[in-house]
């Protein structure tokens, strides 16, 4: 038991060293000061949570960094078939999948792309953006080209078998009228977030994924196909830092999910932290963001979902959305379950 404690004491001593080495070669940054007790910790949001917390834990659990863990995790989302992240994902109006996705570290870097097609780890091109240019977002056509430059494949433009049928079935009721902004989610009822897909299993929807690493480091990473059958071109939160996801390392990390547009108007994850900052705890945080969107939206309210998730600088994890029926995927050591949110209405 001793010698395995020592191991284990002597594995994280050579991993803080190491990482460590990396700040002071780096030069900036808020350090790391300390391994904190009962961590790793990594949560996401919906069940597609499950499997992708599994392959964050796999680095969280050798002491590995945030960053590493939370990109790792949606990228099992991402190369899976499901209705709403990756490549199998249901197309927008006219028939292409486009994605979003973006991640952010202990530092504060981060990195984001936007409408990009084609790719099968919009996650991973997000990182490059982060760390091999000078900018934060990239979009579109511009956001491919700079994949493929480096070396991401160019995937086969086809829907997924699944995507087609849905897309047909899409187009039969489809009006094509001008995009109100609700179209989306009363058809969404159906292809937005169904409970489960056709072939009968779970569905879930967009991942956004948190995760502290054994130094009490934070990072986060959020990618979706968006909102089924959206209007071409449209973006939602989730490639938006601020919205779709934020990480300040001194004080908590937040994602969201849900209705885009309605996380952008109150820069939703940022304002989350912020409100951390100010010594709410996580679900308090949650809540009041909650809170906010439905008053902007009054009786509007009751057709959109959003919900937040979020961890403090203590580990303490909480979670708040508009309508009962949002649930986040938590690891640690102790526990690996799904968690049903509170909600404002039922
Ligand atoms: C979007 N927030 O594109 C994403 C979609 C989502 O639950 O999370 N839906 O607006």
């Amino acid at each position: 038991m001793q010698t395995m404690l020592n191991r284990r004491k002597f594995i994280q001593a050579s991993a803080f060293t190491s990482f460590a080495t990396f700040l002071v070669k780096s030069g900036w940054g808020r350090p790391a000061t300390s391994i904190i007790t009962g961590k790793p910790i990594v949560i996401s949001t919906w069940d597609a949570g499950l499997a992708a917390n599994k392959a964050a834990w796999e680095i969280l659990a050798k002491n590995g960094r945030a960053l590493d863990a939370v990109e790792a995790g949606v990228m099992v989302t991402e190369a899976s078939q499901n209705c709403c992240v990756g490549l199998g994902a249901n197309p927008d109006r006219d028939g292409f999948v486009t994605l979003d996705a973006c991640i952010m570290d202990e530092f504060s870097n981060c990195g984001s792309v936007a409408f990009l097609e084609r790719i099968k780890h919009p996650v991973s091109v997000a990182r490059r953006v982060m760390e091999k240019t000078p900018h934060v977002m990239l979009v579109g056509s511009g956001a491919q080209q700079f994949a493929i430059a480096e070396g991401f494949p160019l995937e086969d433009q086809k829907l997924s078998p699944d995507a087609q049928k849905s897309y047909e079935n899409w187009l039969k009721k489809s009006e094509y009228k001008p995009p109100a902004i609700n179209i989306e989610s009363k058809k969404g009822n159906v292809a937005f977030a169904p409970n489960k897909l056709e072939n009968g299993e779970w569905n879930h929807d967009t991942i956004g994924m948190v995760a502290m690493d054994s130094f009490g480091n934070l990072s986060g990473s959020c990618t979706t196909s968006g909102a089924g059958f959206k209007m071409r071109g449209r973006l939602g939160d989730s490639p938006i830092i601020g919205a779709g996801l934020f990480v300040d390392n001194e004080v908590g990390a937040c994602t969201a999910t849900g209705q885009g547009e309605d996380v952008i108007r109150v820069a939703g994850s940022h304002t989350v932290v912020e409100l951390m900052r100010q010594g709410l705890s996580p679900e308090a945080a949650c809540k009041k963001t909650i809170e906010r969107i439905v008053k902007i939206k009054g009786a509007k309210a009751k057709d959109i979902q959003v919900a937040f998730l979020a961890i403090n600088k203590k580990g303490q994890v909480g979670t708040f959305a508009i309508h009962k029926g949002f649930s986040y995927a938590i690891k640690t050591n102790d526990m690996e379950k799904m968690v049903p949110a509170k909600s404002i209405m039922e």
